[in-house]
This record gives structure tokens, C-alpha cells and sequence, in this order.
């Protein structure tokens, strides 16, 4: 029996578990990324497991989340962030050098190769044929350390693409289209493998964008085949001996099969408050739009910037609509500006930015009160635009340009002749932002600045026997790392500050529960399936920590939080039974015994809810490794104790 693309990677990475589906794996890493708003935290649990210099092939920290610099606080990060990779053999990418995919993609990103990141759509780099998988800080940590990475080894699907995509449609409505049949939570647990001759229509970017969203379906990570359109990419980025040609054998065999007939797409968006309430563009013409945004990690190539620069070139803007444009990288930016095209842009009355997320995490930009913003990017979750009640729509960039001309969401291809764009042989190649380490002999000596938001990172305690605690707070399904741990350019700048971040936490949802859980000291959350999907930031593990959480008992709960919560030392129960989510509410006194046993691979633990003096069964999925990491109280302290 033939390997699939993945296989093929985990097996040539794999130092500890066996390839069989469920089965923890442990992978070694070639590559780590971090960004600002997760690497504070990722660099200070570096400094804690006390090693000097990564072990990876490369690992680079970039600075694109955290530049609003509104007080000291994002700017101390930077600085830090900036010394400690220098000191332990960290690249640099500085502040206006990019969203850290897109810059991943253009000048590190291999494949066959591993990448881990802070940041949950590192699988962007699928799209060059790398196994790229978004992870908790302490994750990376470790992955920088020369540990493991530990996944489950996931289900495979196949999705094979047919046809070509019509005029107008673009790789963002592919990706939309997968989450239209499959779900936010349709990944879990599985990499998304494309094949099929449509895969050869489609551009390393446009690849990378179908990558990137499959975060969106909670998958492990997607990934296409590495082909002669990767090499001609990784060419004209001057760096073609990156290339190694990889594609599934002929007798693979998948756990799942679907197709996508590209020549029948349409375009699409999602629409609020989820990515995969997906729907035609064409049916939503009604709909009156206040802002556009273009860019993030998901749509922010040259390419992108090209298709938008042309449908708007000659035009103005409608006068009802704010447009913003965020390039995604300083190689985009500059290619926009010296071929013309930012200046069809400014002439259409767009407002440029600088090349970071921007918008994407609510670092300004954000919309009216109930605004309409259709965006290019990867995420409409209820109120992280900044806009408590804003209507977000993720749509392609053609769609975007056409709403911005039009003031409605519209369909491009009622615009007439679709925009033709040439995409240069050789993209600008200029490094200068990216900093490389100090040389091994120099990093003794090398001081790490630290300013006076950085707070120490807090530590759970070895469990105990049992535990008594009432419930703090009961929510529903799909509960996004947004809702527990907002973002934003009020909250943001407190990443590397516990103590202040943990105001916020599920503000949005209860802004009681973080003063209640202060006062009761220690608790558990309540909640229904998909718990903690969205981002990889661990701070929705630590700050519900901080605040005295000891466990979080749910339907069902997304891959990346899941681990988080273990890393932190929170234990994460589902119940035996769905039905059973019913018969806890709010404030109940809970108890949970024989949790001495919790290595000894035991599965079912017993909760007894005192104040309805019922007794709930509930189930610990988890390795022996994780296991033992919550009888140390996390991650940290279990790789200390095994020193
Ligand atoms: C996001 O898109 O939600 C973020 C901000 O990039 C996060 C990381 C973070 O919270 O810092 C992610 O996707 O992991
Ligand atoms: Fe940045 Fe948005 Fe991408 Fe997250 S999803 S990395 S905030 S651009």
C-alpha cells in the first residue's frame, strides 16, 4: 500500500509513536514560526526550559500583529522578541516586513519539510507541499528546544479538484466551498490532501490560501502536492535548490474522498457571524456594504493586490464605502508600488496600511456600529472585528473590489471582462528586514531587553485526588478562542501580562466572569461541542488558569485549545454522553474523585453534581505523555521534572 503526501512527511519525520490513525505521534520539527502576539509568551517559556541555542533548521519571530504601538507596551515586546531571538538563534523579521505566513511562504518555506507556529494558520504552509501545523507557544517552545511535536495521527482526506476555475471565482471560493460542505468542525482530527488535475491550475499563493482556511475547518493541516509550479515559484524567489518534488503514490489510500469540480464554483461568502455559513455572492446582492477590507494572511500576494488594483484602476471607490488594503509583505508592497498598481489603488480612494494583520484582529479599521465589512480574510467570529454588532462577510478579492465599486456585496462576474493580470518571472528579492542571529560565540554575551509589561507566565499545580469546584460559567457550541481570550487593539498590547489580560477573559460572553472567578478562587467551565476552535493563542488556557479554571468539561473541543488546556494543566473532560451537557447549569457544585489514577490510562471519570445530586460519567481522551503532563500541572513542569 502507497503513502499519501502526509505519510510520506510524518513517516520521514516520525521519532515516537506508531503511524496508525488516533495514535499519538511525535514529529520532529525543521522549522518554527512565531508572531508578536503569541511569541512574547513562546520566548519566555523558551528562556524557562533553559536551553541556549534552537535546535530547528530555521526558526524566524515576526513582528505583524501587535503594531498599532498605541503605548510602550507593543513596542517592549518588539524589543524583547528582537533580543532573545538574537541571543538564542532566532531570525528576526522585523515590523513592516509582513504577515508571517506570507513571508514564511515567500523566502523560508520548503517542501517535505515540518513547520511549527504560534499562530493557527501556519498550515498556510501547505500550500508549498510542508506539513505546517498551528500550535500553542509552549508547543513551539519545545519544537525550538529540538522536542517532538505531538499530534494525533490524523485522518486523511483527499479532495480532489477537477476542471478549472471560471473567470471571476478564485481560490478563496474553493476554500469556502470545503467549508460550506464540511464545517467548522468537519477537520478535526484529519489534514486536508488536495490532488487532482485542477491542482495544476493553481498558483503556489492561491494554493497557500486554500491551505491557510483549512484552519478554519479545525484540520491538522492541509497540504497540496509539491509540483513544477512550486518549483517555478520557489524560482522566481531565488531560491529554487528549496525545491523537491513530492506527490502521493498512485496507490494511496485515503480515509475520506470528495471532489470539487472547479469549472462549477461561483463566488461565494461566508456570511456572519461564522466561515462556514457559506452562501452565492449572487444571492446576497440586497445586502449594502459599509467597508472593505483587503488583505490578511489568507489574501494578501501580489497577486491579490494585482486582480484588486485592476477592477478598481480608473475608478473611485463608492462614496458610502471605506476600503483598507494591507499588503502582505514588504516584497508585495514594494512590487505593487514599482509596477503602478498602489497607485491605482490610491487613486480609487483606498486607504493603504501597513503590511501586518491589521484589520484581521481588530488592530484598528474596525467597522460602524452594525456595519456591513466585507473582508478577504479568514475569520468573521462575532465581534473580533472590534464592532461588537458588525456584519462581517469573507469573500475573494475579486468579490471584495466589486462591492467596494458597487456599495453591495456583488458578484464580480456582473462587472463584465474579468481583469487580466501578469505576474512578473523573478519576484524583489530584498532580505534586509529579516535579522539573523547573533553567532553562537557572541550569545553569551548578548542581552535580552525586557520592558515592564512582560509578567512572569503562570504554572499550575500537580494535580490532586479530587476536585470540588463550582461551575463559573456554562456556554454553548462553537465557542471561539475570540470569545474566551478577545483580541484587539484595547486588549492586545497585555499578551506578555497575564494579570491585566485576564479582565477580558469571556468579556464579550459574561463580563462578570472574570471578577466571579477571581472570588471564587477556583472553578470549571461548562461547554458544547468544538470548544476553543479559532486561534492557537494560549492565552485562552493561561489566563482561564490564572483565574483559578482546574478543568473544562465539553461536548467536544478543537485541536489546538485542547492541547493548550493539557499544557497548562487543565484537564479537558467530554461527557460520555452529549445529552448530559443538559444537566449542568450554571453555579452547580461539581465534583470529580479518582483523579490519582489519571496515568494509569484510566478513560472514565465520575462527576457527581452536588446540587442536583446526580452522578455524570465523563471521559479523558488523552495520551499517556498528556496525562502525565496534567499530573504535573502542565508542560512546563513536566519537562522540567524529566530533566
Ligand atoms: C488569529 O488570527 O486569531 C491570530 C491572532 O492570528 C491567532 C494568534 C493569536 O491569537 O495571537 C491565531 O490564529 O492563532
Ligand atoms: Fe494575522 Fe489575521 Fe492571519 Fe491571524 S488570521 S495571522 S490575525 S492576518
Amino acid at each position: 500500500m502507497g503513502y499519501t503526501l502526509v505519510q510520506k512527511i510524518i513517516k520521514d519525520h516520525l521519532v515516537d509513536g506508531e503511524m496508525a490513525p488516533g495514535n499519538e505521534i511525535g514529529l520532529k520539527i525543521d522549522q518554527t514560526l512565531t508572531q508578536d502576539a503569541t511569541g512574547t509568551m513562546a520566548y519566555l517559556e523558551f528562556e524557562a526550559m533553559g536551553i541556549d541555542r534552537v535546535k530547528t533548521e530555521r526558526s524566524v519571530a515576526y513582528i505583524d500583529h501587535n503594531t498599532l504601538q498605541s503605548g510602550f507596551e507593543n513596542a517592549d515586546d518588539h524589543k524583547y522578541i528582537q533580543t532573545v531571538a538574537a541571543k538564542h538563534g532566532i531570525y528576526f523579521s522585523k515590523p513592516g516586513n509582513g504577515i508571517c505566513h506570507q513571508v514564511h511562504l515567500e523566502r523560508f518555506g520548503k517542501p517535505g519539510k515540518t513547520l511549527v507556529g504560534s499562530d493557527s494558520h501556519t498550515p498556510t504552509g501547505g500550500g508549498l507541499g510542508m506539513l505546517a501545523m498551528g500550535a500553542g507557544g509552549l508547543d513551539v517552545a519545545v519544537a525550538m528546544g529540538g522536542g517532538a511535536y505531538y499530534i494525533n495521527m490524523p485522518r486523511i482526506v483527499n479532495i480532489e479538484l477537477t476542471g478549472k476555475l471560471s473567470p471571476w471565482v478564485s481560490a478563496k471560493d474553493i476554500i469556502l466551498e470545503v467549508l460550506r460542505r464540511l464545517t467548522v468542525k468537519g477537520g478535526v482530527g484529519k489534514v486536508i490532501e488536495y490532488t487532482g488535475d485542477g491542482v495544476a491550475s493553481l498558483s503556489i499563493p492561491e494554493r497557500a490560501t486554500i491551505a491557510n482556511m483549512g484552519a478554519e475547518l479545525g484540520a491538522t493541516s492541509s497540504i497540496f502536492p509539491s509540483d513544477e509550479v512550486t518549483r517555478a515559484f520557489l524560482k522566481a524567489q531565488g531560491r529554487e535548490e528549496d525545491f523537491m518534488p513530492l506527490v502521493p503514490d498512485a496507490d494511496a489510500v485515503y480515509d475520506e474522498h470528495d471532489t470539487i469540480d472547479l469549472s462549477a464554483l461561483r463566488p461565494l461568502a461566508a456570511c456572519p457571524h461564522s466561515p462556514d455559513n457559506v452562501h452565492p455572492v449572487s444571492e446576497l446582492s440586497h445586502v449594502k456594504v459599509d467597508q472593505v477590507c483587503i488583505g490578511s494572511c489568507t489574501n494578501s500576494s501580489l497577486a491579490d493586490m494585482l486582480k484588486v488594483a485592476a477592477i478598481l484602476k480608473g475608478k473611485t471607490i463608492h462614496p458610502d464605502v471605506s476600503v483598507s488594503i494591507s499588503p502582505g509583505s514588504k516584497q508585495v508592497f514594494r512590487m505593487l508600488a514599482d509596477c503602478g498598481a498602489l497607485s491605482d489603488l490610491i487613486a480609487a480612494g483606498a486607504r493603504v496600511l501597513e503590511c501586518t494583520c491589521g484589520p484581521c484582529i481588530g488592530m484598528g479599521f474596525s467597522p460602524s456600529s452594525k456595519g456591513v465589512s466585507v473582508r478577504t480574510f479568514n475569520r468573521n467570529f462575532e465581534g473580533r472585528s472590534g464592532t461588537a454588532d458588525a456584519q462581517v462577510y469573507l469573500v475573494g478579492p475579486e468579490t471584495a473590489a466589486a462591492c467596494a465599486l458597487t456599495g453591495y456585496l456583488t458578484d464580480p462576474s456582473t462587472l463584465g471582462q474579468a481583469p487580466e493580470i501578469t505576474l512578473p518571472e523573478n519576484f524583489l528579492i530584498d532580505d534586509r528586514m529579516v535579522l539573523p542571529p547573533c553567532a553562537p560565540e557572541e550569545a553569551r554575551e548578548a542581552q535580552v531587553v525586557r520592558g515592564p509589561n512582560i509578567k512572569p507566565v503562570p504554572v499550575g499545580g500537580p494535580l490532586s485526588q479530587s476536585l470540588c469546584a463550582d461551575v463559573l460559567l456554562k456556554v454553548g457550541d462553537n465557542i471561539t478562542t475570540d470569545h474566551i481570550m478577545p483580541a484587539g487593539a484595547k486588549v492586545l498590547p497585555y499578551r506578555s501580562n497575564i494579570p491585566h489580560l485576564s479582565q477580558f477573559c469571556f468579556y464579550q460572553v459574561d463580563p462578570e466572569f472574570s471578577s466571579r472567578a477571581k472570588q471564587a478562587g477556583k472553578g470549571m467551565i461548562v461547554a458544547g461541542a468544538n470548544y476553543g476552535q479559532g486561534s492557537s493563542r494560549e492565552h485562552a488556557a493561561l489566563v482561564p488558569l490564572y483565574l483559578g479554571i482546574r478543568a473544562v468539561l465539553a461536548v467536544s473541543f478543537a485541536r489546538i485549545h485542547k492541547a493548550n488546556l493539557i499544557n497548562a494543566g487543565i484537564l479537558p473532560l467530554t461527557f460520555a454522553n452529549p445529552e448530559d451537557y443538559d444537566r449542568i447549569a450554571e453555579n452547580n457544585a461539581l465534583s470529580i474523585d479518582g483523579l490519582e489514577d489519571i496515568t494509569s490510562g484510566k478513560t472514565e471519570f465520575i462527576l457527581t453534581n452536588r446540587t442536583k445530586g446526580i452522578q455524570i460519567p465523563l471521559v479523558l481522551d488523552c495520551s499517556e505523555r498528556q496525562r502525565r503532563i496534567l499530573q504535573a500541572g502542565g508542560l512546563l513542569g513536566y519537562t522540567k521534572n524529566q530533566k
